[in-house]
């Protein structure tokens, strides 16, 4: 017999991340299995099936087509990457492809040299949509605690769930990866370490279908050889920057003193590179499916100037305040808080806000109190980043939303606008830069 426990002692955080593999093209080959093991690559426009049957239908009248016969398209009709001519990027492509070379972000012209062979197919955003709550609810039925970062990856907290220790989470990896090749036909990658920081790296580890467990003491031999790119968080920029400085690898950004890393890199983010150097990540998995935020941000080609390049940055923080705005009607919500970001050549960052007393979802209003967010930053220095947050956001027409003691009574210049600034030296970690 068992006696109930109490107390639970605290177990080692053991945190995944896990990412879908060449999600955008797999999701392709569940229509095409036929494709299996071939490069393809996604990439050129938004899936028309109409067009597709009718293609099928005129190539192939003596057969009967139709969504569900896709998988008898023979291999000769698929177009292929030869000849392409045109401004197209690829969005992803097969592991198949990437043996040529072939991946995300690269012009058509040059992916049809590198492998003229491979079949190039539309990207089918409903079906993207799909399969991905599919195979992150497969998650929650299995461990409720998960983070969503985007499409393709989350993070899950495996501390607490039954099992999840077991071999340091390698096998509820496995009862993880299973379930979802199931229930969507596609595989993934998942990674297990103490935070974050570090599942994040380890989920490439063992692309594609594959898992890899990181332990604390493995900081010096798994992590410290990568290059400092490999950082959520160092971007191509700071990446030059940390290059200038003949720091290569993690390790190398490890052997330099915190007080080095502020002096160059800002308090901030000086502060943020010493601690993820050495593996250290408190964040905790977030599960809240309502976002708290919506924010747009840039890291310009080149830094700007507040006067010299008055036009250009406008015209960029006008683009940031209509897309923030796009996303909150997108989604359905309205914000009371405005803030601004702001990274300057030296990479000190400085943020701002202002909350006012009705939400909005205007680009017009959002642009004109970001505006004034704007003037109480030093503007003397050159920007490398600007951003745009929208918070404290309610969905109008559900309960929280026209709070009682507004209702009735909206003035149309606000009456007293709560204004807040502070500078977020307090953020240890960033999780989107660059
Ligand atoms: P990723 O997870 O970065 O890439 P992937 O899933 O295709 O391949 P991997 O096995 O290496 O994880 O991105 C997920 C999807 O997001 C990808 O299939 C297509 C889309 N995507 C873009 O639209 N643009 C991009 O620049 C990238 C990198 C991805
Ligand atoms: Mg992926
Ligand atoms: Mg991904």
């Amino acid at each position: 017999m068992t006696t109930e426990r109490t107390t639970q002692t605290a177990l080692p955080r053991r945190i995944a991340h896990l990412d879908m593999d060449a999600f955008f093209a797999s999701v392709e080959l569940l229509r095409y299995p036929q494709l299996k093991g071939l490069p393809v690559v996604i990439g050129g426009g938004r899936r028309r099936a109409d067009d597709l049957l009718a293609r099928l239908r005129d190539t192939y009248p003596e057969r009967d087509w139709s969504e569900t016969t896709l998988d008898r398209i023979p291999l000769d009709f698929f177009p292929r990457l030869a000849g392409y001519t045109g401004r197209g990027v690829a969005t992803t492509a097969t592991y198949a492809a990437r043996q040529f070379g072939v991946g995300s972000a690269m012009g058509l012209m040059k992916a049809a040299k590198l492998c003229p062979q491979a079949i190039l197919l539309p990207v089918d955003f409903d079906e993207v949509r799909r399969i991905s709550r599919l195979f992150k609810s497969t998650i929650t039925e299995i461990a409720p605690v998960m983070e969503d970062r985007g499409i393709d990856e989350v993070y899950i907290d495996f501390t607490n769930v039954p099992g999840g220790q077991r071999e340091n989470g390698r096998a509820l990896a496995r009862l993880i990866q299973r379930s979802i090749h199931q229930a969507t036909g596609i595989t993934c990658s998942i990674g297990v370490a103490p935070n974050k920081l570090i599942a994040k790296m380890a989920s490439e580890f063992n692309k594609p279908n594959g898992i890899s467990i990181v332990l604390p003491e493995d900081l010096q031999t798994l992590i410290w050889p990568l290059p400092c790119r490999k950082i959520n968080g160092v971007g191509p920029k700071a990446d030059a920057r940390l290059q200038a400085h003949g720091i290569h690898t993690i390790g190398a950004l490890a052997e330099r003193e915190r007080g080095w890393l502020i002096e160059h890199f800002g308090k901030s983010y000086g502060d943020w590179l010493h601690a993820v150097s050495w593996g250290r990540d408190e964040r905790p998995v977030v599960t809240e499916s309502e976002p708290v935020s919506m924010s747009r941000e840039t890291t310009f080609e080149r830094d700007l100037h507040a006067v010299r390049d008055r036009a250009e940055l406008g015209a960029i923080f006008t683009r940031l305040c209509a897309q923030v705005a796009a996303d909150l009607r997108a989604k359905g919500y309205q914000g009371k808080t405005i803030g601004i970001k702001l990274r300057y050549d030296n990479f000190q960052s400085v943020t701002r806000d202002v909350t006012l007393p009705d939400a909005t979802d205007d680009a017009a209003s959002i642009r004109r109190h970001a505006g004034l967010c704007l003037k109480r930053v030093d503007l003397t220095r050159r920007i490398r980043l600007l951003g745009v947050r929208v918070g404290k956001l309610v969905k109008p027409g559900t309960e929280g939303a026209a709070p009682a003691h507004y209702s009735g009574n909206h003035p149309s210049v606000p009456r007293s606008v709560q204004d807040k600034a502070h500078d977020d030296h307090t953020h240890l970690l960033f999780p989107d830069l660059d």
